[in-house]
C-alpha cells in the first residue's frame, strides 16, 4: 500500500541520554502534533535527524534503528560538526535571518553551504532509498530547501510536496543570497510548493521570475523539463479540539484558579513565544514600558506573564537577546514595582501543556507582537482556549494576521502605538471582545491543522497537468503527417500567422507575408480536400487586406471576429469557464475568511461582493484580494475591476481554442493539423484531440504533441504537405 513520507529535520520524537542510556520522548511543536493525524505505522513513513549526534550515539545506531522504526520513523544521522555548519550554521544563521529580513544578522559562508548541500543529499538518499512506487513525499521546510529537487533526480517520477514553515521574503531581500538559484530550483524540484500567505506566493513567484526567468500561470511554473510545479497558500493550523477541550476542562478551571491566586493583579496579559529575535520581545517589553508610564491608573492593577521557552541556545544572537531581555525585564520590574505588585511575570522554560492551556484561558489580553513570523500558532492557541472573552494585540507582520481579522493590529516597530493598543485591548467593551472572538474562533475551528494535512495532500494527489514536452518533429514524423495527410479526404488546418509563419519582426508593420507564403497558402486553399483557416491575433482590416480575396476561413483577434469561407465577418460570441475553476477557490477562501462577502458568478466574470461584509473585515481583505489576484492572473487575460464594494476578475471571452472548436464541429475530419507559437494558440492546442497533428513552432513549454524550431521548417512542412504527389488536386 502506498504511503506518505514526511521528511523534516527533526523527527517527531526526540533522543535523549537519560540515567537508564537513551530514552525516547516526543519532540516539542506544532509540526509533530500537527502531524499526528496522517503520521502512524502502516500509513507513514518520517525521515529525519532523531536529536542526538553520531558522537553520541556512537556503536548504538542498530538499536536507535530499531526502536525508531517501531514509531515509524527513519533516522538520518548526524555529526556534531554537521549540526553545527548545516543547522546551527546556514539554516539557523543564514536562511533563518534572512527570510525574516533579519538582513544584520544573516551569513554568507560558502563552507557551511557546502555542508547545508550535502546534509540535503543524505535526507535525499534516506528518502529515495525508503520509497516505493507511489509513495507521496512531504518535504519541510527551510532547514530542506534543496531536497525536494535532490529527490526528483532520484526518483523522477515521484510525488513530492514541499512546505516552508517560515516567511518567503521580498526579491528585494532573497536576492542578497548567492545560492538563491539553487534554493529555488532546489524547492522547485516539487509538484506543490505550500506556503502560509498568498504574500509569501507572490513573493516566492516573483523571485522565480527574477532569478530563473520564469513567469507563471496561475501559481502554475513550468520548468525546464515540461514539468509544472503548483505554488499554493496553506495557512497551517492548530488542533483546535485538544486546545478547546483541555481549556475546558476540570483541570484547567482548577489551574487557572490555583493562578489567580497567585497573581493577584485584576488583569493578566499574556504573551508566549519562542525566545528568538524575530519575535519581536524587546519591542513588546518597550511598549508595555510605555503604557505604564502613560496609564498611571492601570498601574498596580495589571500584570504582564512573559513565557519564553529557550530556543537556539548555542547561536551567539539568542545568547545576546536573552541577556538584553533580563536585563530589560529586570529594569523595569525595579523601576516600576513596588511591594505587593510585580509588573512582569518571566518565565524561561517550557511549560507543560495543561499549564499553557490554563494560562491562555486566563489571560484577559494576549500580546501577540512578532516583528516577522510566517504563521504564528500561539495567536491561534489563545483564540481556541477562549470562551467569550479575551482581546488579542497581533502584529500585522505575522502570517496569522491574514485570518485573525478581529484582532487588534500593530506594528510592532511602533511602540507608543502597541501601548495604545494593549490600553484599548484592556479597555474594549465585554460584547465587543465576545464578538471579535467568535469571528476568529469560527477561523480558528475550520482551519484546523487537520484541514491544513488534508488540504495538502489532496493537492499532491491531484492529477498533474499532462507532461509538455512537445518534441521535436522528428524526420520519421514529418514523413508520417505527410503519409496521413495524403490519404486524408477531410483535413482541416489550423495556422497562426506571426511567429509560426511570419517571422517575427521588432513591430507588426514590418512582419508580412512574403510572396512565397502566399502562393503556398493559395495553393493549399485551393485543394478542396483542404480547409485552410488563418487564425491570428490581428485585426479583421489586415487580415483582410492580405487573404480577403482567399478561399480561406479567416479569425482575427484571437477568434473575436470569424470569417467562414464565402461568407462575411460576424462577431462571435462564445463562452468558456475553464479560468473560473482556478479563481473561484481562491474567492471561496476569502469569502470564509470574510463574514458577510458572497460571489456573484456571470457568463464572463466572477465578482467578490463585500459591500454587506464587516467593515473591518473588507477593509482587510479586499486590497488583499486584489493583490492576490493580479499576482496570480499576470501572465493570464483576465482583467481585474475595482468596483464600488466589488472586485469583477473578468475574462476575454474570445480565445482560439474557440475558434478551434468551432471549425472542428462542422464536419468529420480524417486529418487536423495546428501551428502556433505563443500562449494564445495554447488554447487552440488544448481545444484538439489528441490524435491532431499539433505543433509548437519556437521554444517554450506546450500542450502541442511536436515542435519545430522557427517558422522557416514548418513552412517546409507545409510545402511537402503542398506539393505531396499523391494529392490530386481538382481546380
Ligand atoms: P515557531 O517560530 O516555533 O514556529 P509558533 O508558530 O508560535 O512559532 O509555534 C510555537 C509553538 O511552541 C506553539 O505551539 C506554542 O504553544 C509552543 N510554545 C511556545 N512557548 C512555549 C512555552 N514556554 N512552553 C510550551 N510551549 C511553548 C515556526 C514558524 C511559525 C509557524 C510555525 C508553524 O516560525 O511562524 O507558525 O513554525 O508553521
Amino acid at each position: 500500500m502506498a504511503k506518505l513520507i514526511i521528511v523534516s529535520n527533526r523527527l517527531p520524537v526526540t533522543l535523549q541520554r537519560g540515567e537508564h542510556g537513551l530514552e525516547v520522548s516526543p519532540s516539542p511543536g506544532g509540526l509533530a502534533t500537527g502531524l499526528a493525524s496522517v503520521h502512524g505505522p502502516g500509513r507513514s513513513l518520517w525521515v529525519g535527524w532523531p536529536g542526538l549526534s553520531n558522537e553520541a550515539i556512537r556503536g548504538e545506531e542498530e538499536g536507535v534503528r530499531r526502536e525508531l522504526s517501531g514509531r515509524a520513523c527513519l533516522p538520518v544521522f548526524l555529526s556534531q560538526s554537521e549540526v553545527r555548519d548545516y543547522y546551527s550554521g546556514f539554516s539557523n544563521r543564514t536562511l533563518w535571518p534572512l527570510f525574516h529580513y533579519f538582513t544584520q544578522h544573516a551569513r554568507y559562508d560558502r563552507r557551511e553551504w557546502d555542508v547545508y548541500a550535502r546534509v540535503n543529499e543524505r535526507f535525499a538518499d534516506a528518502v529515495a532509498e525508503a520509497a516505493a512506487p507511489g509513495d507521496m513525499i512531504w518535504v519541510q521546510d527551510y532547514q530542506l530547501m534543496l531536497v525536494p529537487r535532490m529527490v526528483r533526480h532520484r526518483l523522477p517520477h515521484a510525488t513530492i510536496g514541499f512546505f516552508l514553515h517560515i516567511p518567503f521574503p521580498a526579491y528585494e531581500v532573497f536576492r542578497l543570497l548567492p545560492w538563491r538559484r539553487e534554493l529555488l530550483e532546489g524547492a522547485l524540484g516539487a509538484d506543490v510548493v505550500g506556503l502560509h500567505t498568498y504574500d509569501y506566493v507572490g513573493h516566492f513567484l516573483d523571485a522565480v521570475q527574477a532569478v530563473l526567468g520564469r513567469s507563471h500561470e496561475f501559481a502554475d511554473v513550468t520548468l525546464e523539463d515540461g514539468r509544472v510545479a503548483r505554488v499554493e497558500s496553506f495557512p497551517m493550523g492548530i488542533d483546535a479540539t485538544r486546545f478547546e477541550t483541555a481549556a475546558q476542562s476540570r483541570d484547567a478551571e482548577k489551574e487557572v484558579a490555583r493562578l489567580r491566586r497567585q497573581v493577584k493583579t485584576e488583569k493578566i496579559v499574556l504573551s508566549v513565544d519562542r525566545l528568538d529575535y524575530t519575535k519581536g520581545i524587546l519591542e513588546r517589553l518597550a511598549a508595555y514600558d510605555v503604557f505604564l508610564e502613560e496609564n498611571a491608573a492601570w498601574r498596580g492593577r495589571v500584570t504582564f506573564v512573559l513565557l519564553l521557552v529557550p530556543s537556539r541556545t548555542r547561536v551567539q544572537e539568542y545568547q545576546d537577546l536573552k541577556r538584553q531581555i533580563d536585563e530589560l525585564v529586570g529594569r523595569i520590574n525595579g523601576q516600576r514595582g513596588r511591594v505587593g505588585w510585580t509588573p512582569i511575570v518571566y518565565l524561561y522554560r517550557s511549560v507543560p501543556f495543561e499549564r499553557l492551556v490554563a494560562l491562555y484561558r486566563s489571560a484577559d489580553v494576549a500580546l501577540v507582537t512578532p516583528l516577522r513570523d510566517g504563521m504564528n500558532l500561539v495567536a491561534k492557541e489563545y483564540v481556541a482556549c477562549r470562551d467569550r472573552g479575551g482581546a488579542l494585540v497581533l502584529s500585522e507582520f505575522a502570517g496569522a494576521a491574514r485570518e485573525l481579522g478581529g484582532a487588534l493590529f500593530v506594528n510592532p516597530n511602533d511602540v507608543p502605538g502597541v501601548a495604545l493598543a494593549l490600553r484599548d485591548a484592556l479597555e474594549m467593551p465585554a460584547d465587543e471582545q465576545a464578538h471579535r472572538m467568535q469571528w476568529m474562533k469560527d477561523r480558528v475551528t475550520a482551519g484546523s491543522v487537520d484541514r491544513w494535512a488534508a488540504d495538502v495532500l489532496a493537492e499532491l494527489a491531484a492529477p498533474r497537468h499532462p507532461p509538455t514536452g512537445a518534441e521535436l518533429l522528428s524526420g520519421v514524423e514529418a514523413a508520417a503527417t505527410c503519409a496521413e495527410f495524403a490519404a486524408a479526404t477531410r483535413r482541416l488546418l489550423l495556422l497562426d500567422l506571426d511567429g509560426t509563419l511570419i517571422p517575427l519582426a521588432a513591430h507588426p508593420s514590418r512582419a508580412q507575408p512574403s510572396a512565397a507564403l502566399f502562393s503556398l497558402l493559395e495553393r493549399l486553399a485551393s485543394d478542396p480536400r483542404n480547409e485552410l483557416v488563418l487564425v491570428s491575433g490581428r485585426d479583421k482590416a489586415t487580415l483582410d487586406a492580405w487573404f480577403g480575396a482567399f478561399n480561406v476561413g479567416l479569425a482575427a483577434e484571437h477568434g473575436a471576429w470569424i470569417r467562414e469561407r464565402g461568407g462575411a465577418w460576424r462577431a462571435t460570441v462564445l463562452r468558456d469557464a475553464a479560468w473560473k475553476t482556478r479563481v473561484m477557490p481562491v474567492l471561496e477562501r476569502f469569502v470564509r475568511r470574510t463574514p458577510g462577502a458572497w460571489i456573484e458568478e456571470k457568463d464572463f466574470s466572477l465578482v467578490w461582493h463585500y459591500r454587506a461584509a464587516e467593515p473591518a473585515a473588507s477593509r482587510l481583505r479586499a486590497p488583499e484580494l486584489r493583490r492576490v489576484l493580479a499576482t496570480l492572473t499576470a501572465n493570464l487575460e483576465l482583467h481585474l475591476l475595482d468596483g464600488n464594494g466589488v472586485l469583477e476578475v473578468k475574462a476575454n471571452p474570445f480565445h482560439k481554442g474557440q475558434v478551434a472548436a468551432q471549425w472542428l464541429g462542422q464536419d468529420t475530419w480524417d486529418f487536423v493539423l495546428a501551428a502556433g507559437d505563443d500562449r494564445t494558440d495554447e488554447d487552440m492546442f488544448r481545444a484538439l484531440p489528441a490524435l491532431a497533428r499539433t505543433i509548437k513552432v519556437g521554444p517554450g513549454a506546450s500542450a502541442a504533441r511536436h515542435r519545430l524550431p522557427a517558422p522557416g521548417e514548418m513552412i517546409a512542412l507545409l510545402e511537402r504537405l503542398g506539393a505531396e504527389p499523391s494529392s490530386r488536386r481538382k481546380r
